[in-house]
């Protein structure tokens, strides 16, 4: 991705997950909003989108983080979200036996004894993969991964999602669903 594409794809993860409202924007509850508007409120905030761009970046971004309504008039980040405004109504889905989460280390006898927290976002956010769950530990430090049993918490009556861009979501993980700690440099 070219760094003007990155920089966007930051800018509106603020905006549609985090804080639409620093540029007068309100999405709707499924975090949709009309990209004519988004395009407004950018510029007048001294962002220039336009469509173009805005189509290249949801396109070429690497985990998917964005989608285009069908009519191509919206558009809204499909996980991730912290504001208060959304609430997205995922469909439940049966995950597989075996979730990923990754985070820091440091955050490790902490998770051992409470769980796993949403913190400021939704849902625990989890991967298929331990690579995937590797690099979002490294955003917080050094990394650990942790194994979930996800398929077992399911049948106990927890609810999964699964976000368009493969991003598996729940609302907690207690300490007896984390199966084992694996971790790598
Ligand atoms: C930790 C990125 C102490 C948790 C990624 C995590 C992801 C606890 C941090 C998405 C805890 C929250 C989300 C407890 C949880 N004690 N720490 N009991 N329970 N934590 O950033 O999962 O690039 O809100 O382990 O790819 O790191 O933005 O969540 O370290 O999918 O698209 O609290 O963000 O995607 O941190 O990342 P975050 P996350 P994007």
């Amino acid at each position: 991705m070219s760094k003007q594409l990155a920089d966007i794809s930051k800018f509106l993860s603020y905006v549609l997950r985090h804080e639409p409202l620093v540029i007068g924007l309100t999405l709707d509850r499924e975090g949709w909003i009309d990209v004519s508007r988004l395009i407004a409120a950018a510029k007048a905030a001294g962002k220039e989108l336009d469509f173009a761009l805005i189509q290249a970046l949801v396109a070429s971004n690497d985990k998917k983080r964005f989608a285009i309504s069908d009519d191509g008039l919206r558009i809204r980040a499909v996980q991730g979200h912290s504001t208060k405004i959304v609430a997205i109504r995922h469909e439940p889905k049966q995950p597989p036996k075996i979730l990923y989460h990754g985070t820091a280390m440091r955050f490790l006898d902490s998770i051992l004894t409470e769980g796993l927290h949403p913190g400021q976002r939704h849902h625990v956010h989890l991967s298929e993969d331990i690579l995937t769950a590797t690099e979002v530990g490294k955003r917080h430090g050094k990394p650990a991964v942790l194994k979930i049993k996800a398929l077992q918490m399911h049948q106990q009556g927890f609810n999964f999602f699964q976000a368009t861009n493969g991003v598996w979501l729940t609302d907690q993980v207690p300490v007896i669903f984390l199966e084992s700690v694996s971790t790598s440099a």
